[in-house]
């Protein structure tokens, strides 16, 4: 795709989910810095996300993290984000937050531990009937730390009698999103610790389980483009968890570290006419410890864009022909043309052509928004990390 007609329309097309906790007060293990006019509830949490929504145009649905976001009323938390021009998104469960889990949630060795986890995956199913939501994403902190200290396969063996359970209970046209992380918190195993772990459970429960791609969660060096390709063709890439990492599960803005990467990403999704659609869905997600945490989102968004826009631009006449003639370098340098290429304007083109302001950064800053928040949220709690 090169026209421009159509690298605009895909721009305009394109959709990014944001995290409702990317709002939250983070940090690291060491300290969480508490910054001013952070959300005290999930509906302050929309607020902001209808925010960014309204600065780049892209973003019309908010992810949700249970218990998080756990409110009395799912229906009308989702009513109230119709009201703000968003949808309540994927909902993610969590299972890492309570004693009980030392050992493990679904794949803990004792019956009780485990009924209490697959009780909670369940609930997020009941949740997602409510708000509407289409995807279930599912991340184990489960694992062990010292040789020997479980049964590798019997943890597996749990693992999938848990997966199968949820999976049979999702409604027509929802989703499961099984997501992979190499290590942390557990270090000696990870009970779902790669691509190929979260496959075969998913090729095991059928179509409609999928595998996430975490851009954080690999080993230095994975070539995860590569990944991403040998998914999508399986038809079992399900989404993205965006973010940056320059050592581990950093959690940085995405496009931070690596944009080249980003760009290798998102070129193969590209290539094979996924960035638009339904199947695919493309999701932050991201902590901001010590940036603001509305302008960090839309940077972010704005980061994803660029980095499509590249993979929208590649000469794909130019690189089959340099390809099929085994002009190895003329190959590549199609490539690097396109990613070398400034597509600011043509983003900022984009942009009002939809009715937004084309430096979305700007127009947030000018709102007035920021120190409104500030102003307003003085009592009570933040919103942060703690269930
Ligand atoms: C995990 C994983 C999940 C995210 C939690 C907060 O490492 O990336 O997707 O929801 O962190
Ligand atoms: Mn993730």
């Amino acid at each position: 795709m090169s026209d421009l007609t159509s690298v605009k329309s895909a721009l305009r097309a394109q959709r990014i989910e944001i995290p409702s906790w990317a709002f939250g007060n983070t940090g690291t293990r060491f300290k969480v810095f508490g910054q001013l006019g952070v959300p005290r509830s999930v509906h302050e949490k929309v607020l902001d996300a209808a925010q960014v929504h309204r600065y780049t145009g892209v973003t019309p649905s908010v992810a949700v993290h249970i218990p998080w976001d756990r409110t009395d009323d799912y229906a009308a938390l989702g009513a109230f984000a119709a009201a703000e021009g968003i949808a309540i998104g994927t909902v993610n469960a969590n299972v890492f937050q309570d004693d009980d889990y030392r050992l493990g949630s679904v794949a803990n060795p004792d019956a009780r531990v485990r009924r209490k986890a697959l009780d909670h995956l369940l609930e997020c199913v009941d949740i997602m009937d409510a708000t509407g939501s289409r995807d279930l994403k599912l991340w184990f902190a489960d694992g062990t730390n010292y040789p020997g200290q479980d049964d590798i396969r019997a943890r597996q063996d749990r693992l999938a009698d848990a997966l199968r359970t949820v999976y049979d209970r999702l409604g027509t046209g929802q989703r499961m999103l099984l997501e992979y992380k190499l290590f942390e918190p557990s270090f000696y195993t990870t009970d779902v610790p790669d691509w190929g772990t979260s496959l075969l459970h998913c090729t095991a429960l059928g179509p409609r389980a999928v595998v996430v791609v975490d851009t954080g969660h690999h080993a230095p060096g994975t070539n995860i483009e590569f990944i991403v390709a040998v998914l999508l063709r399986a038809g079992r890439l399900g989404g993205f968890d965006f973010n940056s990492r320059f050592y581990a599960d950093d959690d940085l803005m995405v496009g931070a570290a690596d944009p080249f990467q980003l760009f290798r990403i998102l070129r193969e999704v590209v290539a094979a006419g996924a960035l638009t659609g339904q199947g695919v869905s493309f999701m932050l997600d991201q902590c901001h410890n010590i940036e603001p945490k509305i302008p960090a989102q839309i940077r972010s968004v704005m980061n994803v864009q660029e980095a499509a826009a590249k993979a929208l631009v590649v000469d794909t006449a130019a690189l089959a022909n340099a390809q099929h003639e085994g002009n190895v370098l003329g190959a590549h340098a199609v490539l690097m043309d396109a990613y070398n290429t400034d597509v600011r304007p043509l983003l900022a083109e984009v942009r009002e052509e939809m009715g937004l302001d084309p430096d979305p950064v700007a127009a947030y800053a000018a709102s007035g928004y920021g120190e409104k928040i500030i102003a307003e949220r003085t009592a009570g709690a933040p919103a942060g990390w703690g269930a």
